[in-house]
């Protein structure tokens, strides 16, 4: 093993990675099939990549796309396919014995199946009789808002507004999603703010006109690897980047573009110009004194605050209060580090700051991120080129799944328009978010679970607690294109229903349909598939959707069967039913489609009960971590999409073979007597008990002293359900409070 300093790999993309995501797409699609994907990933008459959010450029590159996306597009575009036989070989009992990667690597799902109460297996089922139980069994329930249904972020914006106007026509707000465990706290902190939840750049911004960029709690070279050329375009320029992150990230220090032949022989192009490895957690903390001193040096843009703010004295004064002892103990940071961080930002007219998960998932993220946006108007750095609040999004329709109205909290403006619209009553109860759907699963309170793709199993925090709940549905119904470990944990009774993915061919009523989609910067764009699908077998989602309501909706107003006969006339019912899409289905014909509107970014409007930008005072706190105890964070590994593990290699991160890994710092493991590469338990604790994470290998590694890290979704074990952030209730997930136990000799682990 070498040493941690040479561990990680000092820069990202490259060769390697083109080789990596050629290897995988030959190995599941096979040479013809995988040209042709490849080919029309993000252009603009192909599909939408169906991996990461970040937006395509107006100019597209003959290869719009990266490894990951690539991984992802064979990962679906796989010829293997999962049916009938392979149901009769393996019993659910079977299928929970096998790890994430096998089940997903066994292929496409290609017919229905069902399992009946007490069956041992899932079996075939014609279709008609998987839509009869799913409406009968929604007809049966007590109340409508026993019955679920979740989103995972790579619905289409058609699929997702048929479904959302399902759950609505039936009379819930039962509308979970992966949301809720990933930018929801960006949503809320943005919305109390600056009055929308969205962020306020577009890719020309970051590229032509910002001098700074800040990436907090990101790791773009792995999860956003698009990002990474423009930020080589600002730096060509002469911008700069701060980055922030408790780990050095391969793809935050430099940048070989694998495009262009210098990128592949060259050095890269460097990236940060400061690299600030905080502690984890400790970004309120730092924020909190960056503004402080930002003030301190009048280096606000006061016609600005005047004009656009309020509540901008109270928070000086409270900044002026910050105690520098306590911010040097929560950062892990010196003074000089942080002013280094004040220079650039007092340095920078224009300033963007881009944030992901290791935001986002903290018991104080929602305070973090408002204190994000207290810097940026400190500067006046919002509504304007080159300025702006960057929350990069997860899952490629994350954005537009909620445009779409797939929220628990509606807003009665949202419902108000819809009902006029579709002439339905919605019902003004707020729904079921992800862990409070767990906890009425434990209730016993869910009849009827569905899932428009996900894996709402593995995603989930407190995986035991979790798959237990599970079990204690009536019926749990996963539309989805692979299987996952949710569909091994069935409800009493279970069925599958394998949906067409991104890139497969979709023809409704003898015509080739495509679909909508909205990037993390608001462009709303077409995304059409052009492969063989997996099977006959295989319908759209929106297909699934509209037959289920059909049965379950008879006296309602809406032509199900006649909207996802044509996915035209689902645009025209949006545009009909939701704030921004006039003239829908000519604008998304132009070849780059069209930009929503956002108020705060395109006019300085916000929409905030004062009509004004609010600063906010956030109290400093942090996670109380006893002596002897490390704070975990749980991260994607570079071969992973979410609960997907593609392969078992973190090629930056220097690990190979195994995911069942625990980053710690040297000297914390020489503290308590633990060797690089030795087993270890992982254990957490919290107020309602233990939870244990057995035979993980330890990698000594440069993260801060006191904090660890481990790859979701393994680690979902240690997260206590109970344990969310203030305001959005979003899990945990970076910040658990652990201590290693070195393993038993001889236990087999
Ligand atoms: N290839 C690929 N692409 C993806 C995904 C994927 O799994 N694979 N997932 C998609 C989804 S749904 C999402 S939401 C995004 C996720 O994108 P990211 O948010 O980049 O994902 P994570 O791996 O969770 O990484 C979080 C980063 O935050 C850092 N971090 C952890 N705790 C803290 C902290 O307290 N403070 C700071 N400043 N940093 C911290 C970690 O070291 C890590 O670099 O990516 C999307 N794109
Ligand atoms: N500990 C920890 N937990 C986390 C996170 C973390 O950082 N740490 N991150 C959280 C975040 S940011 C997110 S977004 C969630 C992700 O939560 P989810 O979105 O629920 O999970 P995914 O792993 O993206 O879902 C993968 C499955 O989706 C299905 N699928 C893929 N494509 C399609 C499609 O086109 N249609 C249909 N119908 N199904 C499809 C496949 O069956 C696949 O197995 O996890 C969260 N959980
Ligand atoms: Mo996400």
């Amino acid at each position: 093993m070498p040493a941690h300093e040479e561990r990680a790999k000092k820069a990202a993309a490259g060769p390697q990675g083109v080789w990596a995501a050629t290897k995988l797409a030959l190995q599941q699609m096979g040479g013809a099939r995988a040209l042709k994907a490849l080919h029309a990933v993000n252009q603009p008459d192909g599909f939408d990549c169906p991996s990461c959010a970040w937006p395509d450029p107006a100019k597209r590159h003959h290869a719009e796309f990266c490894e990951n996306g690539a991984k992802a597009v064979a990962w679906e575009a796989t010829r293997d396919t999962v049916g009938a036989e392979f149901f009769a070989q393996h019993p659910i009992s079977n299928l929970q014995q096998q790890s994430g990667h096998w089940l997903e690597s066994q292929g496409r799902l290609s017919q229905p199946v069902y399992r009946a109460a007490h069956d041992t297996h899932y079996r075939p089922i014609e279709w008609s009789a998987a839509f009869d139980i799913v409406a009968q069994r929604i007809a049966a329930l007590d109340d409508p808002n026993e019955a679920v249904f979740y989103t995972s972020g790579r619905a289409s914006n058609e699929a997702a507004f048929l479904y959302q106007l399902m759950a609505r026509s039936l009379g819930t707000n039962n509308l979970p999603d992966c949301s809720n465990m990933c930018h929801e706290s960006s949503g809320v902190a943005l919305t109390q703010t600056i009055g929308v939840g969205k962020g306020t750049v577009s890719l020309e911004d970051i590229r032509d006109h910002a001098d700074l960029i800040v990436i907090m709690g990101q790791n773009p070279g792995t999860n956003h690897p698009r990002m990474l050329t423009s930020l080589e375009a600002l730096k060509k320029r002469g911008g700069r980047i701060v980055a922030i992150n408790p780990l050095p990230e391969a793809g935050l220090m430099r940048f070989k573009n694998p495009q262009r032949p210098s990128g592949v022989v060259g050095g890269g192009t460097a990236l940060s110009d400061v690299y600030l490895p905080v502690r984890v957690n400790g970004d309120l903390a730092l924020l909190l004194e960056v503004n402080r001193r930002l003030v301190q040096r009048g280096a606000v843009d006061h016609s600005f605050i005047e004009a656009f703010t309020d509540g901008f004295q109270a928070a000086a004064q409270h900044w002026s209060s910050v105690d520098p002892v306590a911010v040097s103990g929560l950062t892990g940071l010196t003074s000089e580090q942080i002013e280094q961080f004040v220079d650039e930002v007092a340095g920078a007219d224009r300033v963007i700051v881009c944030w992901a998960m290791g935001l986002t998932q903290h018991r104080n993220s929602v305070a973090t991120i408002r204190e994000v946006v207290n810097l940026l108007l400190l500067g006046g750095n919002i509504g304007r080129p080159g300025a702006g609040a960057c929350p990069v999004r997860g899952h490629s329709n994350v954005q537009g799944d909620r445009t779409m109205g797939i929220y628990e909290k509606p807003t009665e403006a949202f419902l108000t328009r819809l009902d006029e619209a579709m002439g339905i009553t919605s019902s003004r109860a707020p729904g079921l978010d992800v862990v409070d759907t767990i906890t009425a699963m434990q209730r016993g309170r869910v009849g009827v679970f569905m899932t428009l793709g996900g894996n709402f199993a593995s995603a989930t925090p407190d995986t035991e607690a979790t798959e237990i709940a599970l079990g204690q549905v009536g019926l749990t119904v996963h539309v989805s294109t692979k299987l996952n470990r949710s569909h091994a944990v069935p409800g009493v009774e279970s069925l599958i229903l394998p949906s067409l993915g991104r890139s497969d061919t979709d023809v409704q009523a003898g015509a080739r349909q495509f679909v909508t989609v909205e990037d993390s910067m608001s462009v709303v764009h077409r995304s059409q598939g052009s492969l063989r699908p997996p099977g006959e077998d295989v319908l759209s989602e929106p297909v699934i959707v509209a037959e289920i309501a059909h049965r379950l909706l008879a006296g309602n107003p809406i032509d199900w069967l006649g909207a996802a006969a044509d996915y035209d006339r689902i645009r025209n019912h949006i545009e009909s039913a939701i704030d921004g899409f006039d003239g829908f289905n000519a604008r998304v014909r132009e070849p780059n489609g069209f930009v929503l509107a956002n108020p705060p970014r395109d006019v300085r409007e916000f929409p905030t009960a004062s009509g004004r930008a609010r600063f906010t005072i956030n109290q400093m706190d942090g996670v109380a971590v006893p002596e002897g105890y490390l704070l975990l964070q749980t991260m994607r590994s570079h071969d992973q999409f979410n609960t997907t593990v593609y392969g078992l290699d973190d090629r930056y991160r220097g690990v190979q073979g195994t995911r069942d890994v625990v980053f710690v710092h040297p000297d914390d493991l020489a503290a308590q007597n633990l060797r690089d590469g030795q087993r270890l338990d992982v254990v957490s604790v919290s107020s309602d008990g233990e939870r244990r994470m057995r035979g993980v290998v330890a990698v000594a590694y440069p993260t801060p002293q006191g904090c660890a890290a481990a790859y979701f979704p393994e680690a979902n074990v240690l997260i206590p359900l109970h344990s969310t952030a203030l305001e959005s209730n979003t899990p945990t997930s970076k910040s658990v409070v652990v201590r290693l136990e070195a393993a038993p000799v001889g236990r087999l682990s």
